[in-house]
């Protein structure tokens, strides 16, 4: 939201500015948008520290505009999702600060007080954004678990309380009428009993202390079946979880349909090759990719629905993963529309994604803003040169995917009048949305083109999922079948022209990122055939 459209020229995007652009995505074809946190809050981690959940961010605008941008988002029959943050709340809600001043407030139990036994945090749990995972508080002689930053105060989901105003907040939210929620690292809402020291190999390997001490906690499930029943059933509302680290079979028990907790998960596993952290300065193979999907279609089971998506506001762009310069930029970024929309699952697309953004050429330090960013930047500065610690910043940092929407060549790209709150370079000036509308081969069409497709024909959706040349590197060619309809996939993954194994004849192409055939499969090739009746 905050670097989707600003309507009143503070640089600040808000929800008059998404009330600007609904055309826009509907005519893309977009069904569904997910909002990240709009609720009122100092916004320490860009909304994900939350001071008040029945209250909109003045930033954004007020909750009448969010009443009048939901029923415009309903009359042109699109579904909103909201961002629900319930992992953690901001030190500046008033549970928190209840907590603080009055003693023996009911709502120091709804976090993780703890007394330590010497100088030190009552355990070696780390922060996801530097430093230990525990805040000192000198009025009460104690400490408070944080598992990000020092502003986000994990709740305690082993109080029933808790759990109860939780429920309270969510059908509030859905008796407005929103569709249903992405629940934010919602697998780390159970922690086990005592909060027991973090293993130090585990530690090591992830680089964090503590996880296996919360990432699928002993209530995990327990809890999720309670929000379902106690929320999101009655109102028949979606729900997807933002899981990292759960991996397959952890996902199969928190999607499966007749368990009744979630209804899809985002998992990670896909999104840097193994032996990878986002920070590390490498390119993404795209063979890993196909591993995965093959791996998921195949064994996901029918259960289950899965999420398809690559990019969020949590990640550099994935054209600049696989490629660091960007090389067939224009190529490379439908191929990865082409594998997203012609797998099983639901897709979900970042902003800008559909325009084929890249990551951003931040000149310093000073021109990002993320919490994430600057802890880590902060810490590395202990250890190596400056230039060195901006440079590994910059292979992961959150704020590639966080600049402005560039909606044209005019200048901040049409995002606002005024001084956006973020840095962005001049990629505006060429890569835009207006001009791309003015183009059939831009990879908006192509997008626009894709996801017409899947509405006009089931077996894109529902249909089966075959994999042929499976050992074969650098190809990822698969059937879809549903019924009647077949389609096949044809995808060179690589940079380099590689020779075509299928016979395609009795096919027809419908789609492809270079609008003819070759003998060869050209760099990021992708082509979408069908069967002919
Ligand atoms: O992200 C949780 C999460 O684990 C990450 O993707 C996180 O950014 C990374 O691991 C940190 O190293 C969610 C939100 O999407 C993110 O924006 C928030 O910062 C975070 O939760 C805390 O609410
Ligand atoms: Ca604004």
């Amino acid at each position: 939201p905050r670097s989707f459209m600003d309507s009143n020229g503070d640089g600040i995007g808000d929800l008059k500015g998404i009330m600007l652009k609904l055309d826009y995505l509907k005519e893309l074809g977009v069904d569904c948008i997910w909002l990240s946190p709009i609720y009122d809050s100092p916004c320490d981690d860009n909304g994900y520290d939350i001071r008040d959940y029945y209250a909109i961010l003045d930033e954004y605008g007020t909750m009448e505009e969010f009443d009048q941008l939901l029923e415009e988002l309903h009359q042109r029959d699109m579904k909103l999702i909201m961002d629900l943050v319930v992992n953690h709340t901001s030190d500046e809600h008033p549970w928190f600060q209840e907590a603080l001043k009055i003693p023996n407030s009911k709502y120091k139990e709804y976090y993780f007080f703890q007394k330590s036994k010497d100088q030190n945090p009552p355990n070696n749990w780390t922060s996801f954004f530097s430093g230990s995972a525990w805040n000192y508080y000198e009025e009460l002689d104690e400490w408070a678990l944080h598992l990000f930053s020092k502003k986000q105060m994990d709740l305690n989901w082993d109080n029933e309380k808790v759990r109860k105003d939780i429920h309270k907040m969510i059908r509030w939210w859905l008796n407005k009428g929103v569709d249903g929620f992405r629940l934010d690292v919602i697998n780390y809402i159970s922690k086990r009993e005592g909060l027991p020291q973090g293993n130090e190999t585990i530690g090591k390997l992830m680089g964090y202390y503590g996880v296996e001490n919360y990432y699928y906690g002993p209530n995990l499930h327990k809890y999720l079946q309670e929000i379902r029943a106690e929320a999101f059933e009655p109102y028949g509302a979606f729900s997807v979880g933002e899981t990292p680290g759960v991996g397959m079979e952890m996902s199969k028990l928190l999607t499966a349909d007749y368990r009744k907790e979630l209804d899809m998960v985002f998992s990670f596993d896909h999104l840097e090759t193994p032996g990878h952290v986002r920070f590390d300065d490498y390119e993404y193979d795209l063979n890993y990719l196909k591993e995965y999907y093959i791996n998921w279609m195949e064994h996901y089971g029918n259960a289950c629905w899965m999420s398809l998506f690559y990019e969020n506001h949590d990640n550099p762009r994935m054209i600049s993963k696989v490629s660091k310069n960007n090389l067939h930029r224009e190529q490379l970024a439908k191929l990865l529309a082409m594998i997203q929309f012609t797998l099983k699952g639901t897709p979900f697309i970042f902003q800008g994604q559909e325009i084929g953004s890249v990551n951003k050429n931040f000149r310093t330090m000073e021109d990002l803003r993320d919490v994430e960013s600057i802890r880590l930047y902060q810490e590395l500065l202990t250890t190596v040169s400056p230039d060195k610690a901006f440079k590994e910043v910059l292979s992961g940092s959150r704020d590639h995917a966080r600049t402005p929407m560039q909606w044209s060549n005019k200048k901040n790209g049409g995002f606002t009048e005024g001084t956006p709150w973020i840095y962005t370079d001049e990629d505006y000036k060429e890569w835009n949305v207006e001009s791309q509308l003015g183009n059939e081969n831009s990879v908006l069409y192509f997008y626009k083109k894709l996801i017409g497709l899947r509405k006009e024909h089931k077996a894109l959706i529902y249909g089966d999922f075959e994999a042929v040349h499976k050992k074969k590197k650098d190809r990822f060619t698969y059937f879809r079948k549903l019924g009647n309809e077949v389609f096949y996939i044809e995808c060179n993954l690589s940079s380099h022209s590689i020779k075509r194994y299928s016979s395609i004849q009795g096919y027809e192409l419908v789609l492809s990122n270079y609008n003819t055939l070759a003998n060869e499969l050209r760099p990021y090739e992708a082509n979408l055939y069908k069967l002919s009746t």
